[in-house]
């Protein structure tokens, strides 16, 4: 019986900074409802989902950052979430900000993470993320028409990228891998997971459509977010379901063009709009053996030696002589 999970890229539109947690958590709740109402056994929600993208404004105060974290996951604003997740049968994949008491080298602290979770159907969370490739600065950069502060206000995830088992019914089992936002412009993210064996990468985004390092690439901010992940997904013969925070957001323009992509890299769903928005495709894991077996049977075909011999060779080609 073929494992197809029927998925929708639960995409939202601008968040306001004043917007509680209960009103995002409504219409987070309205698109769970109209996935199920299609059929879905999994929605994707965007990166930061649950607050505006705070990373665009100089905050110097902790108590001005730590409002935009959840402490508790789920805590007394997103139980809602899980017990739609139980009640209507539909698992979900989330990205907050995520604040935690851990140990690490400095010893127990607070660590600040751009973190995402999947949660199944039973309401439990079954994996978790900590973004990787953290964009933008750590100091404040006047110049720039807006901010982009992740390297600031978040630590560089510490769990890797790991692929994880998950259910979301009979028949719908499967290898499943989360990124994050900028963590998808990194072939890296794709191949580490592609090497796990992973069959669908789960990503939530807020991709501002100016890029102020680099304003010669606004205009192809689409084509950038869509050759990524059709990319990523081919290469590694993997489902990719990329999800937006879209629309002008605190006086930002953030691209939508959430996608849902097949292991051929075939956009095979959409998001058209820049507000909340359901796309919804039929998703066979089983497609992704067509490349896993063939043209990309990592065992048969990719030559780790000969990438490792170039890596310790290190370094950029020497000049040119004379
Ligand atoms: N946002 C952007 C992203 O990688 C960015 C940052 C925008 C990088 C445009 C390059 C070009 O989509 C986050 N949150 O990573």
């Amino acid at each position: 019986m073929p494992r197809v999970i029927t998925v929708g890229a639960a995409q939202l539109g601008p968040i306001a900074r004043a917007d509680t947690r209960a009103q995002v958590v409504g219409r987070m709740l309205a698109l769970m409802h109209e996935a199920k109402a299609n059929g879905c056994d999994l929605v994707v929600f965007p990166e930061l989902a649950l607050t505006t993208f705070f990373p665009r404004w100089y905050f110097e105060r902790p108590q001005d950052i730590d409002v935009f974290f959840e402490r508790d996951m789920p805590g007394p604003d997103t139980q809602p979430l899980f017990d739609a997740a139980r009640t209507l049968g539909l698992g979900f994949c989330l990205g907050y900000a995520e604040l935690v008491e851990e140990d690490g080298q400095e010893g127990r602290k607070t660590r600040h993470f751009n973190s995402a979770i999947t949660v199944d159907k039973s309401g439990a969370i079954v994996a978790r993320y900590r973004k990787i490739h953290l964009p933008g600065h750590a100091e404040h950069e006047p110049w720039r028409r807006f901010q982009h502060l992740e390297k600031r206000y978040f630590e560089r995830g510490n769990l890797g990228f790991p692929a994880f088992r998950a259910n979301f019914g009979e028949g719908k089992a499967g290898i499943f891998g989360m990124a994050i936002c900028n963590d998808r412009r990194w072939p890296e993210t794709y191949r580490v997971l592609g090497l796990q064996g992973v069959e669908m990468i789960l990503i939530g985004y807020n991709t501002p459509v100016h890029n102020p390092p680099a304003p010669e690439h606004d205009a192809l901010s689409h084509f950038h977010n869509q050759l990524v992940m059709q990319s990523g997904a081919y290469q590694n013969g993997t489902w990719v379901v990329g999800v937006a925070k879209a629309g002008k957001e605190e006086g930002v323009e953030q691209i939508g063009n959430s996608i849902i992509v097949a292991p051929s890299g075939e956009i095979v769903g959409a998001c058209t709009t820049t507000g909340d928005e359901l796309a919804v495709a039929r998703c066979d894991l089983d497609l992704t053996a067509s490349y896993k077996n063939t043209t990309f049977n990592f065992a048969h075909h990719r030559e780790p030696e000969q990438y490792r011999m170039i890596v310790e060779r290190k370094g950029a080609v020497p000049p040119a002589k004379g």
